[in-house]
C-alpha cells in the first residue's frame, strides 16, 4: 500500500512513521508512506500557502495553486485516490478504512488555517473524510489516525492476523474484556472461565461479553435489522439472553 501526504508540517510525521506498528510496517516495506512539504510546490519567494479570504471575515484560507500542483506532481503517471481530511467529510469508521485500504494508492491532503480554497475540492479531491465532529487546527493528526487504521489492514503488519479479525467493529461489536496477570487486583479476580483452559467456554464467554459491552456502551451498533443481520443465530440468541439479564 502506498500513502502520500501533503502538509506544511512534514516534521510532525517523522516520529509517527518511525515508531511501533506503523514504523515496522514502513521498515518492512509493507506500507510506503511519502510525506511532501506543500511549500515545495509554491512558486513565490515567500513560499506562501495562505491568503486572505474573499468576502472578508477572520482567519486565512489556503490558496489553491500549490495544492493542485502538488497533487498532480505526486500522482505522477498513476491515478491515486485523493482524500482531503476535513470536518465536512464522511465519518471515518471500520468500513471506510477497509474501503480506502482496498484502493491501495492514496494521497492525503492535510489542511491548516480556516480551510482550503473550494477549487481544490472541485479539481483534485476525490473524497473528504472526517475523524469526528470537532474542529482541529490541522489535518495532520486525522491523516495519522487514518494511516494507522489503514496499516492494520495490510497483511503481515499486525502479527496475529486473527487479532485484526477480532478487532472491534469488524463484526460490528465492541471488544470483550481483557485480563492478564496478576490474578487479583484491588480484590478483583479474573473470571474463572479464562483460567479454565476450556477454549470453547472461553470463546462463548468472550462473545457474550462483547455483546454485553456493545449493548451497554454502543447500543446504536445493535440497532436496526441490518445490525442484527450481521450477527450469527447464536449471537442473536445470546443477545436476547443478555438483554433479559440486563432488565
Ligand atoms: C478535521 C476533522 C479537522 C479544520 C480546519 C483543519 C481542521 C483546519 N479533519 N477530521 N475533524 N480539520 O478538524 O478531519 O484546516
Amino acid at each position: 500500500m502506498r500513502v502520500q501526504v501533503l502538509t506544511i508540517f512534514p516534521e510532525l510525521f517523522e516520529p509517527f512513521l518511525s515508531t511501533s506498528l506503523v514504523g515496522r510496517a514502513v521498515e518492512k516495506g509493507l506500507l510506503e508512506v511519502r510525506v511532501h512539504d506543500l511549500r515545495s510546490f509554491t512558486e513565490d519567494r515567500h513560499r506562501s500557502v495562505d491568503d486572505e479570504p474573499y468576502g472578508g471575515g477572520g482567519g486565512m484560507v489556503m490558496t489553491a495553486p500549490p495544492w493542485i500542483r502538488a497533487v498532480r506532481t505526486v500522482s505522477g503517471e498513476g491515478r491515486p485516490w485523493r482524500v482531503l481530511l476535513s470536518p465536512q467529510g464522511a465519518r471515518l469508521d471500520e468500513a471506510k478504512v477497509r474501503e480506502l485500504a482496498a484502493r491501495d494508492d492514496l494521497v492525503l491532503l492535510c489542511g491548516r488555517y480556516e480551510g482550503i480554497d473550494e477549487r481544490v475540492r472541485l479539481t483534485v479531491v476525490d473524497e473528504e473524510v472526517s475523524i469526528g465532529d470537532y474542529v482541529l487546527s490541522g489535518g495532520e493528526l486525522p491523516a495519522m489516525v487514518l494511516i494507522e487504521a489503514l496499516s492494520r489492514q495490510v497483511p503481515g503488519v499486525v502479527k496475529l492476523a486473527d487479532s485484526v479479525e477480532n478487532d472491534s467493529f469488524r463484526a460490528g461489536l465492541l471488544d470483550h474484556p481483557h485480563y492478564t496477570r496478576p490474578p487479583v487486583v484491588e480484590d478483583l479476580a479474573v473470571p474463572e472461565v479464562l483460567t479454565s483452559g476450556d477454549h470453547a467456554a472461553i470463546r462463548r464467554w468472550r462473545e457474550r461479553e462483547a455483546l454485553r459491552a456493545t449493548l451497554a456502551k454502543r447500543p446504536d451498533l445493535l440497532a436496526g435489522p441490518e445490525a442484527l443481520a450481521r450477527l450469527t443465530r447464536e449471537q442473536r440468541r445470546v443477545l436476547e439472553e443478555v438483554q433479559r439479564d440486563e432488565k
